[in-house]
């Protein structure tokens, strides 16, 4: 056998006996001794002194730093080709305009397209909104009938309404609890999002989804520094933004990024990576999100490489049970999106995101917060569970698990209309 296929088959064997083996540590006095990373310390030592040398030296820097060792880079430029209407309407009881509108791709003689679904606030002219992806379909987020089912690829959960890798009918208003549609309209505040699977499929597979848009020659698959599946469902949000910049019901300066979970780590890789986000919401985003990956507790580095190895470019696994060798850590992906308001929320029973390890991400982000000017948490010590801090940088953990509630909701509501200066 050539040596590279042995080296993939051991590699495959350690994983899968790594995978098997993991115990999660969910005990502080357990963890190991970290140094955080000072996000105003260039790599040469030198000290950041004020935002200009934030924006042209560190910033940059850092950016590089997440970019080639973790999300990776997009090989080159994808524009939208053509933007369809496919239907507009009135829902929740007049309340909503309703858009289903179609971005379509081409490049590399490769095709693609998305559907973006969005409710705006009939009562205003220009709305801001949230945008987020999701993960199962258009059609989970809402009961409304006239939303499309989304096509493409879905694990098959016939719980869920997925039968043979495609949503079903009944796959309809399935997630509807964690969307809090007319609680966002009320306020005046709008929602755009689009199903993940019709940018890039959730499975480790480069042939399919967008990635083949940028390859050269006969790769079947992203190179070691470039993008994996995260990256290409936040490459899928800023091509949202583009489109929302051309339709004049939205206010584009006032775009709300917002994930939960494996999309909580993708809008804040998309708030890091595009700054004309307003702002950006991470929901329960754990590891590889805003919980700093040091302190080795709940899913790590390794784990989450193993279980999703699509997820961040290959050259993330090099810190796999190396986290003490990273020069970085998820503090400083949050401080990518100083001065613009974040929000960073916990749940007490998630444990497996390590909410204190978010908190501490938030926590740590602030002294870039604080070059612009800026407030937020000014303490290292945790607020009680649902007793929300609601500066520029936000921060809730509240009762309950990995989940997004309508306790959330609430508070990002809250928050957005304060910090985004909505009336
Ligand atoms: C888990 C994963 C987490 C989180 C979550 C999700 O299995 O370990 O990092 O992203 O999935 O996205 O639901």
């Amino acid at each position: 056998m050539k040596k590279p296929i042995l080296f993939f088959i051991a590699l495959l064997l350690v994983n899968l006996i790594f995978a098997q083996q993991f115990t999660p540590n969910y005990d502080e006095d357990k963890m190991p001794k970290y140094i955080v990373p000072d996000p105003l310390l260039s790599f040469k030592l030198k000290k950041v002194k004020n935002v200009k040398d934030w924006e042209k030296k560190r910033r940059p820097e850092l950016l590089d730093i997440f970019t080639q060792n973790m999300f990776g880079e997009i090989p080159g430029q994808i524009k939208i080709s053509t933007i369809k209407v496919l239907e507009q309407g009135v829902a929740y009881n007049g309340k909503a305009k309703r858009k289903q509108v179609e971005l379509h791709f081409e490049k590399n003689r490769k095709q693609l397209d998305f559907t973006i679904l969005m409710y705006l606030p009939n009562n205003v002219a220009k709305a801001p909104v949230f945008l987020s992806c999701n993960r199962f379909g258009n059609q989970s987020v809402t009961d409304d009938v006239n939303v499309f089912i989304s096509n493409s690829w879905a694990g098959n959960d016939p719980t869920l309404g997925i039968v043979f890798n495609h949503f079903t009918e009944h796959s309809r208003g399935v997630k509807v609890d964690n969307w809090a549609i007319e609680k966002m309209l009320d306020a005046g505040l709008g929602l755009v999002t689009f199903y993940i699977g019709e940018v890039d499929p959730d499975k480790n597979d480069f042939t399919d989804g967008i990635h083949p848009f940028l390859y050269i020659k006969d790769q079947q698959k992203p190179a070691v520094n470039q993008w994996g599946s995260l990256a290409a469902w936040s490459w899928g949000l800023s091509r949202a933004l583009d489109y929302l910049e051309t339709d004049p019901d939205v206010d584009a300066s006032k775009v709300i990024v917002f994930g939960h979970s494996r999309l909580g780590k993708t809008a804040l890789w998309a708030g890091a990576t595009d700054n004309r986000f307003g702002a950006v919401i991470s929901n329960n985003s754990g590891c590889g999100g805003a919980a700093l990956s040091k302190r080795i507790y709940g899913e790590t580095i390794a784990r989450i490489n193993t279980s999703f190895p699509h997820w961040f470019c290959d050259n993330f696994k090099n810190y796999n049970n190396r986290e003490e060798t990273m020069p970085f850590d998820q503090h400083e992906l949050i401080a990518l999106i100083a001065p613009r308001p974040v929000y960073v929320a916990s749940a007490v029973d998630d444990k497996w995101a390590d909410p204190k390890g978010e908190f501490l991400g938030a926590y740590y982000a602030m002294p870039v917060y604080k070059l612009y000017g800026k407030d937020g948490l000014s303490s290292d010590e945790m607020p009680l569970v649902n007793q929300p801090i609601q500066n520029t940088v936000a921060y809730h953990i509240r009762t309950g698990g990995h989940a997004v509630t309508d306790y959330d909701w609430e508070q990002y509501i809250k928050w957005a209309k304060k910090e985004l200066k909505i009336k």
